[in-house]
């Protein structure tokens, strides 16, 4: 497979400093020759320009913190995406979640201007179904599916222009982290979640196959690792670390799995941060995750 590595140094919807470097951590972890092992021809891409928080003003005539920057940043990356070409795996790397919007709505418009419907498979600690009303922190890194979705701020939800992420299209892995109005946005939009008490319950074998039946019917499926979904043993290094989350193999299984089906046609793999990493761990794990996802049987 040809696949295309983009970073987005972005850190500007996070509350902390550090996820900016999360594309020299992975980078670092030797990503590209842990692909190229597999077989692939991979192509490094570099990273979209993202403004350092500290030249910036943070507080915004709109009242969101850094909004227009992360607009820009986000449409950068929705066009440089959307413009790869059709055999290419879009493999992008934050910076904080917002970089989500851009990839997410690139990845649903490449070689169609109008967007193809496209499943989304959000693996996180965090549903990130906040609107600019119902968060708590008014970090948009926890806001990005609401987005994706139509919601929320209309600089951020119009990036696709009439394309719309269907919520009924989105499966959430991991969860155990919602705030209170969150909860209720999520209920009436009706998106499958999967708590780590359903992982607890169901395990990861079930919990993919009842994925793959629901977006049985979009063309295209991404999935969108935020390294917090994973166990702060396994992944110390991110900015709102959860406790209990998934194991190092129920990581591996998912991706296995949802290698094995052929079917998920990009990828993010997003808050890493190294200022908070012990000897960069986390992006190490996360590119065997990534590995995983592009990669074969082992028998
Ligand atoms: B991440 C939070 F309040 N929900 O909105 C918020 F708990 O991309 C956290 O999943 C969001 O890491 C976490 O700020 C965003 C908070
Ligand atoms: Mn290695
Ligand atoms: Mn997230
Ligand atoms: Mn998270």
């Amino acid at each position: 497979m040809n696949i295309s590595i983009l970073g987005i140094p972005m850190d500007l919807g996070a509350g902390r400093r550090g996820v900016d470097m999360g594309p020299s951590a992975l980078r670092n972890a030797r990503l590209a020759a842990h692909l190229r092992e597999l077989g692939h021809s991979v192509t490094d891409l570099g990273d979209v320009a993202v403004p350092i928080p500290e030249t910036l003003d943070k507080h915004q005539a709109s009242g969101l913190v850094f909004l227009e920057q992360i607009q820009q940043a986000s449409r950068v990356t929705a066009q440089r995406v959307a413009a790869l070409p059709p055999d290419v795996f879009p493999l992008t790397m934050g910076g904080d979640h917002s970089i989500s919007m851009g990839t997410v709505t690139g990845n649903a418009l490449r070689g169609s201007p109008d967007g193809v419907r496209t499943g989304v498979i959000w693996v996180d600690a965090h549903t990130d179904y906040n609107t600019p009303e119902t968060s708590p922190s008014g970090n948009i890194h926890g806001m990005p599916v609401a987005h994706l979705t139509g919601q929320g701020d209309p600089v951020l939800s119009s990036l696709g222009g009439a394309w719309r992420l269907r919520p009924e299209d989105i499966v959430m892995i991991g969860i155990r982290s919602v705030d209170r109005m969150e909860r209720e946005l999520l209920r009436e939009a009706g998106i499958q979640a999967y708590t780590m008490k359903d992982v607890d319950q169901l395990g990861m074998s079930r919990i993919h196959a009842e994925t793959m039946e629901r977006l049985s019917g979009v063309e295209r499926l991404h999935v969108s690792f935020d390294a917090d979904a994973l166990d702060p043993s396994v992944a110390p290094g991110v900015g709102t670390p959860v406790a209990g989350g998934l194991t190092y193999r129920e990581g591996h299984l998912l991706m296995e799995l949802l290698s094995e089906s052929g079917r998920v046609t990009s990828m993010d793999i997003v808050e890493v941060n190294p200022i908070l990493d012990t000897h960069n761990q986390t992006a190490e794990v996360m590119v065997g995750m990534a590995a995983s996802l592009l990669g074969q049987r082992i028998l």
